[in-house]
């Protein structure tokens, strides 16, 4: 957190009445060396408490820049262990990482359900429903950027001071202070007090996670990176449950826990789904036209895209990489079909971006763009994030093309290998007045290792981007 960061995190803290000392230790656990000292914050708490909205402050020294890329983590875990083999004798120097299949215990309970939601929100929504039948508290796991999602079921409806339905919130913190990473995690600016009293949703970093989660009310500690200390924050976090019926929020730093690999269930998918997503990605691209607009969905399909385009030398302004905002890439394009009908738009989506926002689907086929194609790349997983399985992957099951043409798609296409996806595409050209149309690309998981992030900035991407829809 940089010093307004601080300076206001203290300001609301101190407006919902914690202790100058409580403030501190908070920020303690998950700021360390970098926090104030509690001199300056019990100065700024007074200040504050008095209804002073300036406060003196200290210099604070510059803190230490760690340099991380998660390509990295698994080496450096690997060296990490290698050196607590050889100081087993000094603990002092010795660096843990939580083992996940011993945090599960912990946290674990005889009623386990393990359910992987469409979105954030509704995870919190299924925490509701169980608690009340249970009297126990679920646990709620979302990366940072699902925030914007649990924000409406916690604090109009969880919050203590509504049901008081209390749930244990574990964040993965992505965009640590100081820690290198893509432009969404990234703080782009300070949350400033005024725009909380204009109550606009100030959360426009994920950076300010601490103050975001103070400001909701949450109380939340960092996650230790050791066994004992995560069953002493558990147990923090199952008492204030317990007493205040409220949400409690644990943060997951990088490097808490040893990297995991989930297990391949499914043995022969590679022969039944021949296409990754950047393989079946460059099939689609062999039918794009230099006029079609393109909008693709968060995650490693963007940065596919972006490296692709480079690799064929393409320019970049064709397309609109939707690197946050999951699942509303197809809104996105929706916008601007409506507004482009004389040129062909593509959506070019995710299974877990589709199912996070799918409400969409009923008002792109209620507009009728004809312009509209949407091409889902299911891969039946969050495949950017580690892999977790979605609804998607089970075909026998579950159909995104019965649910589009359910909801009024003119057209709805299926294509496993690079043979369908050329017939596919070019009856996509054929039927250009007749839309949307939907596409679903079944394609197994995996991307490059060495797949490279864009390089162009987000304002170039837009500028560039904008200055190409102005064509006609
Ligand atoms: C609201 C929100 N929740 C979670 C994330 C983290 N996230 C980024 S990409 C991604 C997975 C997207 O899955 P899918 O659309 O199926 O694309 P795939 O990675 O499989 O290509 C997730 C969960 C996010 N960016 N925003
Ligand atoms: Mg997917």
């Amino acid at each position: 957190m940089n010093k307004e960061n601080f300076y206001f995190y203290v300001k609301v803290r101190t407006a919902l009445n914690i202790p100058a000392k409580d403030i501190h230790e908070e920020l303690c656990f998950v700021c360390g060396d970098e926090t104030s000292s509690l001199k300056t914050i019990e100065e700024w708490s007074k200040c504050f408490r008095e209804g002073r909205e300036e406060a003196e402050d200290e210099v604070r020294s510059d803190s230490l820049v760690i340099e991380t890329t998660s390509e990295s983590i698994e080496q450096q875990v690997k060296e990490q262990q290698k050196r607590n083999e050889k100081v087993r004798d000094m603990p002092q120097l010795v660096r843990d990482f939580l083992d996940p299949a011993e945090f599960y215990q912990q946290i674990k309970n005889n009623l386990c359900h393990h359910i992987i939601t469409a979105n954030e929100g509704s995870a919190v929504g299924l925490a509701c429903g169980s608690y009340m039948v249970t009297g126990q508290p679920s646990l709620v796991y979302l990366q940072n950027c699902g925030l914007g999602n649990i924000v409406n079921p916690i604090i109009s409806l969880a919050t203590s001071s509504i049901y008081g339905l209390p749930m244990l919130l574990l964040i993965g913190w992505r965009g640590e202070p100081d820690k290198p990473d893509e432009p969404q995690h990234r703080v782009q600016g300070p949350a400033t007090p005024s725009m909380l009293d204009e109550q606009i949703l100030f959360i426009k970093t994920l950076n300010t996670i601490c103050i975001f989660l103070a400001a909701l009310g949450i109380p939340f500690q960092s996650l230790p990176n050791n066994h004992d200390g995560a069953g002493q924050a558990l147990e923090t976090a199952r008492h204030y449950m317990k007493t205040t019926k409220g949400p409690y929020a644990l943060l997951v730093k990088r490097e808490t826990f040893l990297p995991y690999k989930l297990p391949k269930i499914d043995v022969d998918v590679e022969i039944r789904l021949p296409l990754t997503r950047e393989q079946a990605l460059e099939c689609v691209m062999n039918h794009f036209q230099q006029q079609d607009i393109v909008v693709s969905t968060t995650g490693m399909l963007s940065r596919e895209l972006f490296e692709l385009r480079t690799k064929r030398h393409d320019g970049h302004e064709q397309d609109f990489l939707t690197i946050g905002g999951m699942g509303h890439a197809s809104s996105i394009a929706l916008g601007i079909a409506i507004q482009k009908p004389n040129r062909t738009v593509f959506c070019l989506d995710g299974d877990g971006a589709v199912l996070m926002h799918m409400g969409i689907l009923a008002n792109i086929a209620a507009a009728t763009p004809s312009n509209f194609k949407h091409i889902v790349f299911n891969n039946g997983a969050h495949d950017s994030v580690g892999g977790q399985p979605t609804v998607a992957g089970n075909h026998e099951k579950f159909s995104f093309c019965h649910i589009a043409q359910d909801c009024g798609y003119k057209h709805v296409m299926i294509a496993t290998n690079q043979f369908e996806i050329n017939e596919a595409m070019e009856k996509i050209r054929a039927i250009n007045s007749d839309g949307p149309i939907l596409l679903e690309l079944r394609i197994q998981t995996g991307h490059r290792k060495n797949l490279g992030r864009p390089t162009r900035s987000t304002d170039e991407n837009r500028k560039d981007f904008m200055h190409f829809l102005q064509l006609n």
